[in-house]
């Protein structure tokens, strides 16, 4: 099955740079700023979201940054292009020859085009540094880990135009009605329509709980477990698929060992589901051809979940073919790419690894320059160093803290930094502390490709002119790189980086800008650049061996201290036109309410060692007992405690 299978989008058509599932979109003809939906290779029938049509008018030119700022006298101050530049160049080369390479940092750039980000870390490693990192990327971080170490890729196995041969879909830890919309409106409801087994596993139920057959809610923490229980489950009623164990697997003896001995009603006693629907969801599976799991951000706990989800897929011969596989669903519009294009302290383009010779040598061979093989820091390593080891930081595009908006921790870090280049479309915590403020072109200003949550390499059109002086990020990261390093950022224009780009990265080699603007092409090429990949691993697994391996999972299950709720977080979002956050409130189940004397609208103070929060109570049937449910924004200080529980008590106390 080829992975260039869609259709060529229309001439004034752009890929929509509000999530990754990249539909197709145009300005409307007469209609102010509303995109007009137009079929594309991901939304066949024209679909958009409501984010979608409202892409022009989010990105309009209301608020946006039109002219460079340069810090003068403590103030930011407009000034010229060349000048701008200058000061941008001239801050970060001080801190290099003031300390080193190393105590410069390079974050981003998920909203950025294949070429933006592939000339980023570009300059990172030709100034001598491998810190470049990309924050996006660590919203799947467990996830991707997961696919890129026991298989192969650090990407979704499968296509979403397979997701209607799918017997059964198991969504955990995600809420894709609402967060990748045209992607489960297209693709999964027609698929249910049709008969296959929609399981949600989440402790609270959401928009594609609505859609869902059955709704698990376990204990949070206790997914792995619940996972491995339906392993043994499938297992005991001859749901494994042998011959594809015995060809493309391997360490099946000591897991098979360590299944035998599982006791799947315990399990379901530690997670506290009905033990009789956990059967009835494994009788489904051992029955199923093909499963998928499409995971989200609630697989994040820590690496177990997502080892117990590859498990299950490797025993009933899940992968390889359409309508199966493990697809973490990714969040902006290019976080793929980012990853692809080597924004990534510790690899090259197309996920080669920084420590290996061979891979090195193939860079420098394009270069010039060898880049450095020391993996570098994370972006979340690198933000705690500001003002220690990490002095100078270029920020394309994103709002560089661990989770965002909290000013003042923010703050604290930004302001120990002596040089802070932002590019960016609008002012943010972030462009407040910085040195130098260039304003860039948005997605549908500017040309270039991005990829989208299913591989797919899909080609940018400028649909409208960018306000005021903004630049695409592409000639800024040129000139700024002109100025830095030399001729090796001489680009003509975008293709010829994307040429370059595809000529490092293996899986993109022989990908032809053509190709990509008919219909996308998705990775890998397999060397043939007309032809991509719609599903991952058909003959075998990246792997050394070819095989994938099984993982004896270690599941964790401590109990929280009897006062305390697990915190739950959701409705996370990134990306320009993020509302905030439409409900404020801490969700707690009855059970939870009654014993604390708290009743809907009361006004309670969340704690834990990390932060509180006052905000009123939302007594609500969706979350499960032992859990409080809160809005990404409204949890953020909370989150950056470990322990991730909190206590909930009236304000008055
Ligand atoms: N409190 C809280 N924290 C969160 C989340 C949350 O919902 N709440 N969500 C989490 C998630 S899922 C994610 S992905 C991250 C997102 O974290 P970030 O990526 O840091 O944040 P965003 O707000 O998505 O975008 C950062 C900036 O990119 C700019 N931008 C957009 N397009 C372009 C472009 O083409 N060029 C340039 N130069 N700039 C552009 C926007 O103007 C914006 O200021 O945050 C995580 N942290
Ligand atoms: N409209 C809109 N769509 C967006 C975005 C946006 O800004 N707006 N942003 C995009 C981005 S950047 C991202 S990363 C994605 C995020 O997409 P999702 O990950 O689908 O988004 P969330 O709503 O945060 O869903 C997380 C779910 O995980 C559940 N959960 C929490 N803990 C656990 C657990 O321990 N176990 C299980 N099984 N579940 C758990 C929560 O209850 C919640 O339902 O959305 C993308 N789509
Ligand atoms: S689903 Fe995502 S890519 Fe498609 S229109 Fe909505 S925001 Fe844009
Ligand atoms: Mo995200």
């Amino acid at each position: 099955m080829g992975g260039n299978d869609g259709e060529r989008p229309a001439d004034d058509a752009t890929v929509c740079p509000l999530c990754a599932v990249g539909c197709t979109l145009a300005p409307s003809d007469g209609d102010g700023d509303r995109a007009r939906g137009v079929s594309g290779p991901v939304n066949r029938d024209g679909r958009l979201c409501q984010r979608g049509i409202g892409a022009f008018d989010a990105l309009g030119s209301d608020g946006r940054l039109t002219t460079p700022l340069v810090r003068r006298d403590g103030e930011l101050r407009a000034a010229s292009w060349p000048g701008a530049l200058d000061r941008a160049a001239n801050a970060l080369s001080t801190v290099a020859d003031e300390h080193d390479a190393d105590a410069l940092c390079f974050f981003g750039a998920p909203h950025c085009t294949n070429e933006e980000n592939y000339l980023l870390q570009k300059l990172a490693r030709s100034m001598g540094t491998n810190n470049v990192d990309n924050r996006a990327r660590l919203c799947h971080a467990a996830g991707m880990t997961a696919l890129e170490t026991r298989l192969g890729r650090p990407a979704m196995t499968n296509s979403l135009a397979g997701l209607p041969d799918a017997d059964v879909i198991l969504v955990v830890g995600a809420n894709p009605a609402r967060q990748q919309p045209v992607a489960f409106d297209s693709y999964v409801r027609p698929a249910v329509h049709d008969g296959t087994a929609l399981v949600h596993v989440d402790p609270r139920e959401n928009q594609t709980t609505r859609a869902a057959s059955v709704h698990l809610a376990p204990r949070p923490g206790t997914d792995a477990l619940v996972l491995t229980a339906l392993c043994a489950l499938v297992t005991e009623r001859g749901g494994v698929d042998e011959s594809f164990v015995a060809e493309r697997t391997s360490g099946y003896g000591s897991y098979a060992e360590s299944l035998a001995d599982f006791d799947a009603d315990r399990a379901a006693a530690t997670a506290d589901i009905d033990p009789e629907t956990l059967r009835a969801v494994a009788d489904r599976i051992a029955a199923a051809d093909r499963v998928a799991v499409l995971a989200g951000t609630g697989i994040e706990g820590g690496s177990d979940t997502a080892d117990a989800l590859v498990d299950l897929l490797l025993l009933t011969g899940s992968f390889g073919r359409p309508g199966t596989g493990m697809n973490v669903l990714r969040g902006l519009n290019n976080e793929q790419g980012a990853t692809d294009a080597g924004c990534r302290p510790d690899r090259l383009p197309g996920h080669r690894p920084v420590d290996s010779p061979e891979d090195r040598a193939r860079v420098a061979a394009e270069w010039g320059m060898e880049p450095p093989a020391t993996p570098g820091l994370t972006e979340r390593a690198a933000v705690e160093r500001f003002g220690d080891s990490v002095h100078g930081a270029l920020v394309v595009g994103e709002n560089p803290a661990v989770e965002k908006r909290d000013a003042s921790w923010l703050r604290d870090r930004l302001t120990d930094l002596s040089a802070l280049v932002v590019v960016d479309l609008f002012e943010s915590e972030t462009t407040e502390h910085a040195d130098v403020v260039l304003p860039a072109a948005a997605g549908v200003e500017k040309a270039g490709t991005v990829t989208n949550l299913d591989r797919r390499v899909q080609s940018l059109t400028p649909a409208v002119a960018p306000p005021g002086d903004a630049r695409p990020d592409f000639e800024i990261l040129r000139e700024l790189g002109t100025r830095l390093v030399g001729d090796a950022f001489e680009y003509e224009d975008s293709t010829a980086a994307f040429d370059e780009w595809t000529r490092l990265s293996p899986v993109h080699e022989g990908m032809t800008r053509s190709a990509v603007a008919d219909g996308g092409v998705q990775w890998p090429t397999a060397g043939d650049g007309s032809r991509g990949t719609a599903v991952l691993y058909e003959e075998a697994f990246e792997t050394e061996s070819g095989r994938a391996a099984f993982a004896d999972v270690e599941v964790d299950t401590a109990d929280a201290p009897a006062d305390e709720l697990t915190l739950l977080v959701g409705s996370r979002a990134g990306g320009v036109s993020a509302a905030g956050p439409s409900d404020e409130r801490v969700h707690l189940a009855e059970d939870d309410a009654a014993p604390r004397d708290l009743e809907d609208g009361d006004t309670v103070v969340v704690r834990n060692d990390a932060a509180e929060v006052e905000t009123t109570v939302a007594v609500d049937g969706s979350v499960r007992e032992g859990t409080a449910y809160l809005h990404a924004d409204v949890a953020d200080p909370l989150v950056r405690d470990e322990s991730a529980t909190v206590r909930v008590r009236p304000a008055s106390q």
